[in-house]
């Protein structure tokens, strides 16, 4: 298999009546969505899309998100992840910087892009999931869009396994985030080591509630299901109650994936309705820490325990706790089959032996192969052979389990969402009553990580708290706004001016 679509249609030609996805009431069997994927592609090359040519997906889980995922794919283009929360400041870097012509949507997703119709010059057209017009653009309803697709089809031509798959934006240290380009061969060597450490066959069924815009959803959920032969019933988004009733009464379903804070969610449903729920055969947790006391917890209250792994945008899976064999709390695993990982000092680069903290690096047929248009921090990301440098800090114990205690980046991860402080902070420094901002992670039962900003309010200039949200809920995704600001007199520097973060973050934790 060279690339997920590939894959799937395998599929679609062994078990074409299997059901492959379920949404809201709806079943689509393989033969049903490969027929869509197939017009989908079709209709994108009568369109006009060339070869490596970018399709954007900016739109909430549902089935025509995985119809023009795997349809652009089949017709030789490369998907843009786009996450729907994104406003403003997001989507004016992502869809310029990835030069994108076409953007799969809905009709709230097409109205703020036309908002931003005079800085998008490059954007021509929207297929509106349903229906709805959008005037800026040339847009087309879904179905219509399909309908143009030729009636006699071109012969299928999988993409090979060294074109590009996806561009997914993430690590904007610098307030800009970073395309990172995945290969298909990374998609499917990922997935292959993946399902078969994890045993997952045609007879699973999975609970999908990740969104796909993100590694999690996508490239776990998805293309384990497609790749499989398995199904997987997919929900707009995650809500802990009606996915707790769920997990009880479908016994069809043999899977769970999420991220800690849904985790400590179900959790509180299990406990409030006083229930023993049932077992599944896998619950796999990632993209944030999964503390020991839930990891515990949640064994003691659903009997079993959560397999905890790592990954990344960049490199999709790095790490896994056994499917058989001891799942250690607190730690992500060790690395899957075919890949590697270890431990290199901060500052030197030199590897550490076990038990020493440093930072963690990866290298493999998962790696991606570098940021788009952007050779020099794709140079700096990479050692001379090959790790790819995570940021992730961490220490590997003699039987080889990896453990995570930090990152060498300025990172907040909250509910399993990556916040960039610069992000933040450029855009509350870029308010006229604002001279100076800084934005840190604290600690939060539910999320993890919250957005807390301290801030400096420009000589002789007023202004509030919630009007300081509102800015950035108007510019940024919902997600990176501050849960909290405080305003101060200045921000603590070093000698070279530097804001001190660490010492910020004292002095905020002392005075809530
Ligand atoms: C939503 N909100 C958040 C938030 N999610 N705020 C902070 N952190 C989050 N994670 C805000 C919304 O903007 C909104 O604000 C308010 O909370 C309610 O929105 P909601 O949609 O009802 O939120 P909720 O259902 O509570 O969402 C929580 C969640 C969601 C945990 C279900 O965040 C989620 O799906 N997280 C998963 C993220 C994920 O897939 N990460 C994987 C990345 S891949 P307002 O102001 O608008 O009301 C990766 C690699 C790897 O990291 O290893 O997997
Ligand atoms: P992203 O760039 O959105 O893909 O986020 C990747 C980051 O999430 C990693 O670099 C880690 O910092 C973090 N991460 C993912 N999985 C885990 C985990 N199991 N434990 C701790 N951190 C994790």
């Amino acid at each position: 298999m060279q690339s997920i679509v590939e894959g799937f249609a395998g599929q679609a030609e062994r078990q074409p009546e299997k059901t492959v996805l379920l949404f809201e009431g709806k079943e689509f069997t393989y033969n049903q969505l490969y027929r869509q994927v197939v017009r989908f592609s079709e209709a994108l090359k009568r369109w006009g899309l060339k070869r490596g040519e970018r399709v954007a997906i900016f739109l909430e889980n549902c089935p025509e998100f995985v119809i023009a995922y795997l349809g652009t794919h089949l017709a030789g283009g490369v998907v843009v992840l786009v996450n729907t929360q994104y406003r403003q400041v997001e989507l004016r870097h992502i869809l310029t910087d990835a030069e994108v012509r076409l953007c799969v949507t809905d009709l709230t997703g097409g109205e703020e892009l036309a908002r931003l119709k005079a800085e998008l010059p490059q954007l021509e057209a929207l297929v509106l999931v349903g229906g709805g017009d959008i005037d800026a653009f040339q847009s087309f309803e879904f179905e219509a869009f399909l309908d143009t697709a030729p009636a006699s089809q071109s012969p299928v031509a999988f993409p090979s396994g060294e074109d590009l798959a996806i561009i997914a934006y993430t690590s904007g240290t610098t307030g800009r985030s970073k395309g990172a380009m995945l290969l298909h061969s990374n998609l499917a060597s990922n997935i292959e080591t993946l399902t078969s450490s994890w045993r997952w066959t045609e007879n699973d069924r999975l609970l999908l509630t990740l969104p796909l815009f993100h590694a999690h959803g996508l490239m776990v959920g998805l293309h384990g299901t497609l790749t499989t032969g398995a199904s997987a019933e997919l929900r707009r988004r995650f809500e802990a109650g009606p996915v707790f009733e769920t997990l009880q009464q479908d016994s069809r379903i043999t899977m769970f994936f999420g991220v800690p804070t849904m985790y400590g969610r179900l959790l509180a449903e299990a406990k409030q309705r006083n229930v023993t729920p049932r077992r599944l055969r896998l619950f796999v947790s990632g993209s944030a820490p999964l503390s020991e006391q839930l990891f515990y917890e949640f064994e003691e209250v659903f009997g079993q325990r959560i397999l905890e792994r790592y990954g990344m945008t960049e490199t999709i899976m790095n790490t896994t706790n056994p499917y058989e064999g001891e799942r250690r709390a607190g730690t992500v695993g060790k690395p899957f089959p075919g890949q590697e990982a270890r431990v290199v000092h901060v500052k030197t680069g030199e590897p550490l032996p076990d038990g020493e903290s440093g930072e963690i690096e990866v290298r493999g047929p998962h790696v991606f192969k570098g940021y788009w248009k952007r050779p020099e921090a794709t140079a700096e990301a990479f050692t001379p052979d090959g790790w790819f440098k995570t940021g992730d800090l961490g220490w590997r114990s003699p039987d080889g389990y990896f453990t995570i205690n930090g990152r060498a980046r300025e990172l907040i991860i909250s509910g399993g969402y990556n916040v960039y402080p610069r992000e933040v902070e450029e855009v509350l420094e870029q308010h006229p009553n604002v001279a100076e901002a800084a934005v840190l992670g604290l600690p939060d039962p539910d999320l993890g990580e919250q957005v807390v900003a301290v801030v400096v309010v420009a000589p002789g200039a007023k202004i509030s708290g919630e009007e300081l949200v509102a800015y950035c809920r108007e510019q940024l995704a919902s997600y990176k706004k501050p849960r909290r600001i405080i305003f101060a007199d200045a921000l603590p520097r070093n000698a070279l001016s530097k804001v001190q973060k660490h010492l910020l973050k004292e002095q905020v934790e002392a005075n809530i």
